[in-house]
């Protein structure tokens, strides 16, 4: 049975991640013991190495050393730069969207360069289920990856049906790379951490959220205390249907959620998420994975740490 080690969002980088490698013993991209790696996406947008973070994830999977998941970054940049039937941008081009796109574009001047990994996106899965493990960028809703399990390569006319913001196909590939939203009621904002102000919460989906609070349902929850909105104990609007994460489904990592925390934990024994905001003032996050069904709070392997064992 292979024993992987599953790391999260990167976003651009590079120094991090080779440091994570080295702690968890990779040389040149591989491992002594026959180990790979997961990548759960978001390889792109910030950070000063893009190139060289896509570089080392690319060559690891060329090599056979590992498996990548796209994330909602990858996706949106495969939008960003494709032309719809209609003769327009599948993704806008509006200043929030470049603004979100911008280490990116600036990174990869060259369009002839840039379309070599936007071709190469398009053949990465946006999930895994290898058996005794999981992998999916933010939401592993079953109904959701059934329905995508078809698809094959994400471009062309598939990227075009799951692109167009409004139709189902949209609200299936959001529902995997971004997860399931709520908005707070009614006159309520919270602050992202970008510190803009907005009404649209991500929520815990793997929990049954019907009659959950706004609190309760936030996830990861906001800073709170003076100079903080206060996120209310009233019932959120639009919430998502959701139930119970199976607790006898196999370990299942994700990312996407950018958490705060001084150090990494599992949400469920079999639930963890391993994106703690590197390049946000967190640390890049990997799961030392050995064939467990429940996961080992001391095999959470983070930059900051030094080897445990
Ligand atoms: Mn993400």
């Amino acid at each position: 049975m292979n024993k992987y080690d599953i790391i999260g969002d990167i976003h651009g980088h590079a120094d991090e991640l080779h440091a994570l490698l080295e702690i968890l013993g990779y040389q040149q991209g591989s491992h002594p013991e026959g180990r790979k790696v997961i990548f759960l996406g978001d390889y792109i947008d910030r950070g000063p190495k893009i190139r060289e973070v896509l570089e080392t994830v690319r060559g690891m999977v060329d090599a056979g050393q590992a498996l990548a998941i796209l994330g909602n970054h990858e996706v949106n940049a495969m939008r960003f730069h494709a032309i719809g039937s209609d003769g327009e941008h599948l993704r806008p081009h509006t200043d929030k969207n470049t603004k979100q796109h911008q280490a990116t574009l600036e990174q990869f001047p060259d369009p002839a360069e840039w379309s070599e990994w936007i071709y190469w996106f398009a053949g990465l899965p946006l999930s895994l289920d290898l058996g005794g493990i999981r992998a999916v960028h933010a939401c592993w809703d079953h109904a959701a990856l059934t329905e995508l399990s078809s698809i094959g390569r994400l471009d062309g006319a598939m990227l075009e049906k799951y692109s167009r913001k409004g139709t189902p196909g949209h609200e299936t590939i959001s529902q995997i790379i971004n997860g399931p939203e709520a908005l707070l009621p009614e006159g309520y904002e919270h602050e992202t951490a970008d510190g803009t102000m907005r009404a649209d919460i991500r929520v815990k989906w793997w929990i049954n959220l019907n009659g959950a609070t706004s609190r309760e349902a936030i996830f990861p929850h906001p800073p709170a205390g003076p100079g903080h909105p206060v996120i209310p104990d009233l019932p959120p609007r639009n919430l998502p249907a959701t139930s119970a994460y199976p607790a006898d489904a196999p370990p299942t990592f994700f990312g996407h959620y950018a958490l705060k925390a001084p150090s990494p934990a599992s949400i469920l024994p079999n639930l963890a998420c391993l994106d703690y905001g590197t390049g946000k003032g967190g640390f890049l996050c990997a799961y030392r994975w050995d064939g467990e069904r429940e996961m080992d709070p001391a095999k959470f392997i983070a930059t900051h740490q030094r080897r445990t064992r």
